[in-house]
């Protein structure tokens, strides 16, 4: 009964503070609290960072399968313009149709590697499949390649700058659907028998799969862990939420990222509050869903 009384109590707190509007607010804040830095316009030196990021070698990790690799010449076209400009970077892009990509000219100190990959039937698979991928690249291609590794998805392009003020040894965005959520609004994955289960209560941010990065050591810790999960998962037959979004939000849970990035860094301009947004560094191709799908 005690305890019980407790819970209620405590619950009764939890509300008032979402009531009041500070949590709400979180998605707002230039820093977490566990005082990693959230990455907004005017936050950060640009100069002083590509000083002390003179020699840093990054990495930008895609994946283009079936029909999306229509999305693949658009996206490394805009990278070229605004992803880490004047830096030394390798893109490592998988396909199943290594013949068909169009390469794009690229700047001095650029590289791309077009990687072969198999193409899984259920799109579920083919995104949780870069997953496994990275932890393969991670461990044995990556290290010595470069310092730094950034995964996104692929039916994106780069609309403003995106620069080394991105890089930590662990970085996740925002979500733009829930930057302005409370905690109990975000959709983790809410199952316990999901290896990706976060209870109600738990967690800082929404997290969105489409952008995150981090030291090579780091991304190789994570998406071992995010591929355990989703074997977990599949051994009881069943899927996360939001497939290996749902695990890198658990892992994120546990393993605080040390910097985040505000939604400058993934929008939709379908989106409500874009306002709020004053670059739109990273942007979502609209796309016919049945038709890029099937
Ligand atoms: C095919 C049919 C339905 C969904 C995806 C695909 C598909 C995805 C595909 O045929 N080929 C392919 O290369 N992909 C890759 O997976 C591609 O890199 C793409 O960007 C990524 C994720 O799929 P996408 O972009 O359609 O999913 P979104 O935009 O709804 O993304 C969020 O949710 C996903 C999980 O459901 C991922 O976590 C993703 O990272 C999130 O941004
Ligand atoms: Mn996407």
């Amino acid at each position: 009964k005690v305890a019980e009384k407790a819970i209620e109590l405590e619950h009764c707190e939890r509300k008032l503070l979402l009531k009041s509007g500070n949590m709400r607010k979180m998605g707002l804040n230039v820093l977490s609290p566990w005082l990693a830095p959230i990455i907004w316009d005017g936050t950060y030196n640009i100069d002083m960072l590509n000083q002390q990021h003179n020699g840093t070698r990054i990495g930008l990790f895609v994946f283009a399968v079936k029909k999306y690799i229509r999305f693949l010449l658009p996206f490394l076209e805009s990278a070229e313009r605004y992803f880490m400009v004047g830096h030394k970077v390798t893109y490592y892009a998988f396909t199943d149709k290594v013949n068909d990509v169009v390469k794009p000219k690229l700047a001095d100190g650029r590289i791309l590697q077009i990687h072969d990959v198999v193409a899984d039937q259920r799109w579920q698979d083919v995104s949780m499949r870069r997953m496994e991928i990275l932890t393969v690249f991670t461990k044995e291609h990556m290290p010595k390649e470069i310092d730094y590794l950034v995964c996104a998805d692929v039916d994106m392009v780069f609309n403003d700058h995106v620069g080394v003020e991105i890089l930590g040894d662990l970085v996740a965005t925002l979500h733009p659907v829930y930057f302005l959520s409370e905690p109990d609004a975000f959709s983790y994955e809410r199952r316990p028998i999901s290896a990706a289960y976060i209870p109600y209560g738990l967690g800082d941010f929404y997290y969105m799969a489409a952008l995150y990065g981090g030291k090579v050591e780091e991304i190789y810790k994570l998406s071992v862990s995010c591929q355990k999960g989703i074997m977990k998962d599949k051994e009881k037959d069943i899927e996360a939420a939001w497939q290996e979004e749902s695990h890198l939000n658990w892992y994120l849970v546990y393993n605080k990222p040390t910097k985040i990035l505000s939604p400058e860094y993934l929008w939709d301009t379908n989106l409500p509050n874009g306002e709020l947004i004053k670059k739109k560094r990273f942007l979502a191709v609209h796309k016919n869903h049945q038709e890029v799908r099937n």
